[in-house]
């Protein structure tokens, strides 16, 4: 392969090691130095994500039936050593610090104070979080709601929390009387639940881990496993060993999609090379995924007309929609309009498409880099268009497997989480507790902030999270917060969004999940669903970090019970007391998936929902998997002007969203602050600039609001021409909160036309 890693790539600057290694291990040493855990941090993550263990709060990918010695990985270390710290941020901290002077803290100070220990109500008279109670908490909580319209109010999710807590936190909103239940998936793969939908029926994957034994091809799209998820490392390890083809889309050069070398394997950690991962790496250019792709099917279709043998006739009679269209529009497009939409070269297409028409069993994956475009929808109704050519679904060793984030994401919309009524099966809820559910369409995170700027929007609790930071357009936003009749934030840890006070606020302080959570009936298990669809019990055993503490479902309780007048169907106390009964309700709302939910909570492996589109059967308008053809070539709002480039938002390897362990991106080989922006050396001697010096990104489109982030300092990187990139949350004030997918409304983080100046 012309770009092949093992013989180019060595030697760059930017990519020595490969992900895992021994930079893994010094990772994880240095966030233990910072946080002092207690020592039996060890002895949780001995079991982490292993049957009986808790199950690792940093990404959603599977837990396998036989874990490995260490079933965790840097991150998931991290996440469980940044819980499990013995800093405190109680009321002591508080007395000592005004929010407006918190507010000039960077987001790793601010979380870096420890655990949150005592319920906390904000004082406009100080500008400052003061002591409360529980029940004074609660009470006025449910003081404030209960004179509010509840459409003005707004419940968010962040991905973390379980299963349980979930159910009852869409229970709770509908009970009060609105479906405005946005989630971290709409500004993630939301795109996914409406986009995969519409084509192939199904709002989540249809692999499971035995596929990744059987394919013979693995195309991926943005997604950057080796600082994302990096557990995943290992069924791609072994797959590329196998001779599995692994070719990968992605504008950045990604170390981890490059190498790995195992930390569980001594061999390798000490005297062996490291794993290539990707065969082929094609830096496609941002948003030019659909071009890509669509260039693939042109070939496909260019070798079956001059072969024969390529595309599976029966399976496209038999369970397709729109070939015919998708025939044409190949034809119809040119290679060259092809070339310049992807920022690749025929050649390049041509030879990934050869290996896609002699492979048996094909797997697409993609994360944000497809999902968070304008057209981040129509990109993966591209990918899909590709699968369904060969009957790349529902086979073994085949199918769409997009990585999900937050590690319980995915569970929160199967249990109920959706702003969206049609997806929420109010009828049985209204039967099972007694009352007749608002049947309006709910707000998406966009939605959301909308109403925060017109005012439409009065209240806002958040279920965890750091929704104020992690949205778009923060800079023109953040103000509004201010304006808000009541905000309640349940977190673990000091966060942006809980500094952006309005006069009547709380902080309501939570167990994290490796944390004993007993109640009435005694300790209490949790469940989580992941990236597979597999569901996973979860024991937490360490002792709370502040006798003070609460679960997140008995916080969710108290604030209902406070808020809602009270009925025979609806048994909070019952529920917080023993939460298998609120599995036993999950089960009741959704048999099919969930029979047995108490029976199974603890499978090795998980236990299976199944998905219908996996079994070939199509929930889509026509009962058939959809052919679509794109709208556009490309996934980006407009063409770039001259001068103007596009912005892409990168997580680093010492970062979970807006939490920020560090300031090292080791795999990209960066060990710098933040406020960097990347582009590549050419680029930066084109546009005048030098290494190291201070520019500002200023939004290019033009829709009346400035919007700009300076401090940045030019730093070289592997990117493909009229491409930068900069880290998220730093660069969100540069990202409209109308730039999101047309269908879904995810934000477009990585598509944002930007200017630079000096
Ligand atoms: N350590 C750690 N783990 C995490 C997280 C974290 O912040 N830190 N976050 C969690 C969450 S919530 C999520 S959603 C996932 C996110 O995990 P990913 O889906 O991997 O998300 P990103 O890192 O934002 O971006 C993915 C990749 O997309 C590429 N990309 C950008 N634009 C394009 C494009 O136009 N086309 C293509 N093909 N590629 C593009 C980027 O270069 C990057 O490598 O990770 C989860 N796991
Ligand atoms: N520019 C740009 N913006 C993005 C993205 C991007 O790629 N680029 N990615 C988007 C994506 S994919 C996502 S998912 C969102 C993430 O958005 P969020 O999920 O809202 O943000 P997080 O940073 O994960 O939230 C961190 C906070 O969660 C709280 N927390 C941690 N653990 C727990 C717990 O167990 N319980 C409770 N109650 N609270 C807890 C802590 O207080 C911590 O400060 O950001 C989005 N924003
Ligand atoms: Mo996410």
């Amino acid at each position: 392969m012309a770009d092949d890693p093992t013989t180019q790539r060595e030697d760059t600057p930017y990519h020595r090691e490969g992900a895992g290694g021994w930079g893994s291990v010094e990772g994880m040493a240095k966030v233990m130095a910072e946080m002092r855990p207690t020592p039996a941090v060890l002895d949780t993550l001995r079991v982490q994500n292993k049957p009986g263990g808790h199950m690792c709060t940093s990404c959603a990918w599977t837990k396998p039936k036989d874990p490995h010695p260490f079933e965790f990985c840097e991150n998931g270390a991290k996440a469980t050593i940044w819980d499990l710290t013995s800093a405190r941020c109680g009321p002591d901290f508080f007395a000592q610090h005004t929010v407006t002077e918190l507010l000039g803290w960077t987001d790793h100070d601010l979380e870096v104070q420890g655990r949150l220990t005592h319920p906390m109500r904000y004082d406009p008279q100080s500008d400052k979080y003061v002591e409360t109670t529980w029940e004074q908490a609660f009470a006025g909580i449910g003081a404030e709601l209960r004179v509010l319209d509840p459409k003005s109010v707004v419940f968010y999710t962040s991905g973390r929390a379980s299963l349980e807590t979930s159910y009852l936190w869409q229970l709770f909103a509908r009970l009060y009387g609105h479906n405005n239940l946005p989630d971290s998936s709409n500004m993630c793969h939301e795109t996914t639940s409406v986009g995969l939908k519409k084509v192939i029926g199904s709002s989540v994957g249809t692999c499971v881990l035995e596929d990744f034994d059987h394919c013979d091809m693995l195309l991926f799209f943005g997604q950057n496993t080796g600082t994302n998820s990096p557990r995943f490392l290992h069924p791609l390890k072994e797959a590329a060993k196998r001779g599995c083809h692994i070719v990968t889309f992605n504008p950045v050069r990604e170390a981890g999609l490059v190498k790995f070398r195992s930390p569980q394997s001594p061999a390798q950690m000490t005297i062996g090379s490291a794993t290539t991962i990707s065969d082929t790496y094609l830096q496609v250019r941002p948003g030019g995924d659909i071009a890509a792709l669509l260039g693939l099917v042109k070939r496909v279709f260019e070798i079956e007309e001059a072969q024969g043998g390529v595309i599976d006739h029966a399976f496209v009679a038999e369970h397709t929609h729109g070939f015919d269209a998708l025939r044409s529009f190949a034809h119809a497009t040119s290679w060259d309009a092809i070339e310049a939409a992807a920022g690749l070269e025929r050649g390049q297409l041509v030879e990934v498409a050869e290996i896609y028409a002699k492979s048996k069993a094909v797997i697409g994956i993609y994360g944000m880099g497809l999902t968070q475009h304008v057209h981040g929808s129509d990109s993966i109704a591209m990918l899909v268009n590709l699968l369904l050519l060969r009957g790349n679904i529902g086979r073994p060793g085949t199918g769409i497997s997009p990585v999900r984030g937050h590690s319980n994401v995915q569970g929160q919309r199967t249990v109920g989480i959706t702003e969206k009524p049609e997806l929420a099966p109010l009828d049985k809820l209204g039967e099972m507790f007694g009352f007749e559910p608002p049947r309006e369409k709910g707000h998406t995170t966009v939605e959301a902030v909308e109403g925060l700027l017109d005012g439409s929007v009065r209240g806002f609790l958040s279920l965890g999270g750091n929704f104020a930071h992690a949205i778009s357009d923060t800079g023109r936003v953040q103000p509004a917060w201010r304006d808000l009749a009541v905000n309640v934030q349940i977190a673990t840890k000091l966060n942006r969004s809980h500094l952006l006070t309005c006069p009547t606020m709380w902080l309501l302080p939570c167990l994290v999940r490796a944390e004993e959570d007993a109640q009435a009936s005694g300790p209490q298990a949790v469940s989580m669903e992941d990236s597979l669809s597999h569901i996973h019990g979860s024991m937490g055993r360490r002792t709370p970090a502040a006798g003070t503490l609460r679960s997140e479902p008995a916080i969710v309780a108290g604030i209902a019970k406070a808020t809602l007048p009270p009925s025979p169907k609806v048994r909070w106390d019952e529920w917080v007391g023993d939460y298998a009964k609120v599995r036993d309700l999950i089960a009741q709302t959704w048999p099919d998936q969930f029979g047995d939910f108490n029976g199974r909570l603890f499978t090795p492996g998980g236990f299976y929902r199944g998905n219908a589109a996996r079994d070939r059967q199509w929930k889509t308008e026509s009962g058939r998997a959809e052919f679509t053809v794109p709208p556009s070539l490309q996934s980006l709002k407009r063409e770039l002007r001259d001068g103007e480039y596009t912005l892409v938002t990168l997580r680093s390897n010492d970062q979970f969203n807006t939490t920020i362990y560090g300031y090292s991106d080791r795999l990209r080989g960066l060990d710098t602050d933040r406020m960097i922006v990347l582009m590549n050396p050419e680029e930066i001697a084109r546009a005048g600039l030098h290494e190291g010096q201070a520019v500002r990104l200023v939004c290019a489109l033009d829709d009346g609001h400035h919007r700009e982030v300076g401090g940045l300092r030019v730093t070289p990187y592997d990117l493909p021409d009229r491409c930068v990139a900069a880290y998220y949350p730093e660069a969100n004030p540069l990202v409209p909160l109308s730039l999101h997918d047309e269908l879904s409304k995810t934000p477009a983080y990585k598509g944002t036309p930007v200017r630079i100046e000096a």
